[in-house]
């Protein structure tokens, strides 16, 4: 499988939870490598922009309140078959169906504050990745 990148985040529920670190440790355990990594409070405009895919949800003015709610922790993630990887680190949306031993599964209380966001695709993963990392701030290794 080919190197890829995929973008990360650390929500507001779990940077408050004090877990960064340790959700840090899954990502380098599993052979993902940080290649780019920030601390930030999103404004609306930012966070609205990110999700934008999600606008026409039921769900998107909760998720918008929830990732403008406290600081996340944001985060290029470079390996074999990064996008797949992650998302099978981070589990399923809900966490009341994400496996044991998933960041979700251990860290989440609901589908709302559900501990991190992962790129689902290549493409997304491009998009995600220059929305919050312009090209100079990406170190490849
Ligand atoms: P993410 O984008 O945050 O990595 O999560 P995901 O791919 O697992 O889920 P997605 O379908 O992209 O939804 C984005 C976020 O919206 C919230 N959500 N709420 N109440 C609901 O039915 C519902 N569905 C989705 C979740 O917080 C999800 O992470
Ligand atoms: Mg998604």
């Amino acid at each position: 499988m080919a190197t890829q990148r995929t973008l990360s985040i650390i929500k507001p529920d779990a940077v408050a939870k004090n877990v960064i670190g340790q959700i840090y440790t899954r990502f380098e355990n599993a052979g993902l490598k940080i290649i780019a990594s920030r601390m930030a409070q999103l404004s609306r405009a930012e966070a609205e922009g990110f999700y934008a895919v999600h606008r026409e949800r039921p769900f998107f003015k909760d998720l918008v309140d929830f990732m403008v709610s406290g600081p996340v922790v944001i985060q290029v993630l470079e390996g074999e078959g990064a996008i797949l990887k992650n998302r099978d680190l981070m589990g399923a949306t809900d966490p009341k169906k994400a496996e044991k031993g998933t960041i979700r599964a251990d860290f989440a209380d609901s589908i709302d504050a559900n501990a991190v966001h992962g790129s689902d695709a290549e493409e997304t993963a491009k998009v995600e990745i220059a929305y919050f990392f312009p090209a100079l701030n990406v170190y490849s290794r």
